[in-house]
C-alpha cells in the first residue's frame, strides 16, 4: 500500500549554500511551492536576510549558519529535525581554471571538500530524517562539469564527477526506501559570485566567462528546474537533468555574439 505523503506545507526543505545564487533562488522557489525552508550557508547575515524576506512574504523560512565541511556541526544541525522532506545539496563551487600542469593542489582539495564531502556530510546526517518523512528527496546540484571535462577545468571537473558518482551510487544503494535521488547538472549559469570566486575576485576574468553569450542561465532558471523535479509525484524520480543555455551546446562549444 502506498504511504500517504504529507502536503508540501508540512514538509521541510533544507538548502545548502543558500546565501546566494542557485541556493538562494531555490530556497525562494521551494518556499513559494509551500515548503518550510531551512537556509544554510556560512554567511549568517545573508541567509538571515533572505529568511526574513521570505517570512515577511508569508512563507516559512529559517536560517541556520553552517559550514557543510564541518561534520560535527552538520551532525548537530541534523538533531534539530524529526523528519526532512527535501535536501538540496547545492553548496560548492570552483576555484581556479589552471591546467593540470600548474593547478594548485590546495584548490583541488578545497573543491573536493565542499562539492563532495559537504554533500556526503549532509546526506549521511539527514538520510534517516528523509527516510522518516515517508517521501524524501535528495537533490545533488552537480554541473555539466560532472559529466565531461574541458581545458583548465580538471580540479572542478574532478570534484563534480565525484558529486555525480555520489548521487548515482546512493540511488542504487537506497532503492526500495522512500527516498529519491535527483541530480541537476547546470551548464553556464551567470550568478553574482560563481565566476568571481573561481578567479579570486578578478572581475575582468569573471566577465570573460559570459562574454558575448546572449542569455546565460540565471540562478532562477536552475531553481525552477530543481523545484519542478522535486514537486513531481513521489513515485517519479528524475535521475538526472542537464540544463544549459541555448547558446551552449557543450562545455566548450558556446555561441558568442561578436561585439
Ligand atoms: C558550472 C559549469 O562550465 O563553469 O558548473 O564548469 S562550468
Amino acid at each position: 500500500m502506498a504511504t500517504a505523503v504529507p502536503p508540501a506545507a508540512s514538509r521541510i526543505a533544507v538548502v545548502t549554500g543558500a546565501s546566494g545564487g542557485i541556493g538562494a533562488a531555490t530556497a525562494r522557489r521551494l518556499a513559494e511551492a509551500g515548503y518550510r525552508v531551512v537556509l544554510t550557508a556560512r554567511r549568517k547575515d545573508r541567509i538571515e536576510a533572505l529568511a526574513d524576506e521570505l517570512t515577511a512574504a508569508g512563507h516559512s523560512a529559517t536560517a541556520y549558519p553552517l559550514d557543510v565541511t564541518d561534520r560535527a556541526a552538520v551532525d548537530e544541525f541534523a538533531t534539530a529535525f524529526r523528519t526532512v522532506g527535501v535536501l538540496v545539496n547545492n553548496a560548492g563551487g570552483a576555484l581556479g581554471a589552471d591546467p593540470v600542469a600548474t593547478g594548485d593542489p590546495q584548490d583541488w582539495r578545497t573543491m573536493y571538500e565542499t562539492n563532495v564531502i559537504g554533500t556526503l556530510n549532509l546526506t549521511q546526517a539527514l538520510l534517516p530524517k528523509l527516510d522518516a518523512s515517508g517521501d524524501g528527496t535528495v537533490v545533488v546540484v552537480s554541473s555539466t562539469a560532472g559529466h565531461a571535462t574541458y581545458e583548465g577545468g580538471a580540479g572542478y571537473v574532478a570534484a563534480k564527477h565525484g558529486a555525480h558518482v555520489l548521487a548515482e551510487t546512493l540511488r542504487l544503494e537506497i532503492v526500495g526506501r522512500p527516498v529519491r535521488v535527483i541530480e541537476v547538472a547546470p551548464g553556464m549559469v551567470k550568478t553574482e559570485e560563481f565566476a568571481l570566486t573561481r578567479f579570486g575576485g578578478d572581475a575582468e576574468k569573471a566577465a570573460k566567462v559570459y562574454e558575448g553569450v546572449a542569455e546565460p542561465l540565471t540562478a532562477d532558471d536552475v531553481a525552477d528546474t530543481i523545484t519542478w523535479a522535486v514537486t513531481r509525484p513521489p513515485h517519479v524520480n528524475i535521475d538526472l537533468l542537464v540544463v544549459r543555455p541555448r547558446a551552449q551546446a557543450s562545455n566548450s562549444k558556446v555561441h558568442r555574439e561578436a561585439r
